[in-house]
């Protein structure tokens, strides 16, 4: 590969540890201020990460768990409203930080002169507030799901930071945590380098160019160092 052209970032498991102590008490939270008996322990909520989009997973567990496909999707939609409320509440009171090694990283490529962008598939709602404040102004271009609503593991969200960045796609990596985002990044056309976490340890990741047990595995940043 040549010169790095840019690094495209997940969120969701990547920049930050957002899911079991983030998502998975916001949409605890939902449902007991809705009254509803659902709960999603830990395990469940590991499994359910399978589907990507908050909205569509309440929608699959709703459906699975009995209702009509109509009703779900309804029942979904306002759950997932709520539950993006509740997520700014935890982002704002400081719940949600980032994986080790990450501001690491970030200032190496800046110090490299490598522009960073973000694609996600988590809600713009909250995506921006999160950025900012765990990360403030580094990112040039943010896609999320909320404009791309072809979730990972399509394409989609790659596609559209390509198309605003101009960037070449050879030149250009991508960093992963899932089996879902690794397939959307390489389906794109990128090289992607995947570090998981507890969720993800036993995904299928071996499309990635280079698998590293986290963000601060040295194996991870001598890579980058030769890239840029
Ligand atoms: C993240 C997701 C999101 C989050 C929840 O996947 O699938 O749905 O779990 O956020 P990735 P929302 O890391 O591959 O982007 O509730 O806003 O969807
Ligand atoms: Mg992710």
């Amino acid at each position: 590969m040549n010169r790095l052209a840019a690094v495209v970032f997940d969120v969701d498991g990547t920049l930050v540890d957002s899911e079991r102590d983030g998502h998975r008490v916001a949409f605890n939270a939902a449902f007991e201020e809705a009254g509803l008996p659902d709960h999603w322990d830990i395990t469940t909520y590991g499994r359910l990460l399978r589907i990507t989009g908050g909205a569509r997973r309440l929608a699959v567990w709703f459906e699975q768990t009995g209702r009509s496909s109509e009703d779900a999707r309804r029942l979904a939609e306002r759950l997932h409203a709520r539950k993006t409320a509740i997520m700014r509440d935890l982002i704002e009171d400081g719940q949600v930080r980032a994986r080790p090694g990450v501001h690491r990283l970030l200032d190496e490529l800046e110090a490299g002169g490598v522009p960073v962008h973000v694609a996600t598939t988590g809600t713009r709602a909250w995506v921006e507030p999160l950025l900012d404040r765990v990360f403030g102004p580094r990112f040039q271009i943010v896609v999320t799901g909320t404009e791309v609503p072809d979730l990972k593991p399509s394409p989609a969200a790659y596609d559209e930071v390509l198309r605003q960045a101009g960037c070449p796609v050879e030149q250009t990596v991508a960093v992963e945590d899932s089996q879902n985002g690794v397939r959307a990044a390489v389906a794109a056309g990128l090289p992607c380098v995947a570090a998981y976490n507890d969720y993800t340890r036993d995904d299928d990741l071996s499309e990635a160019a280079l698998v590293a047990h986290g963000l601060d595995d040295p194996i991870l940043m001598a890579w980058f160092q030769r890239q840029i």
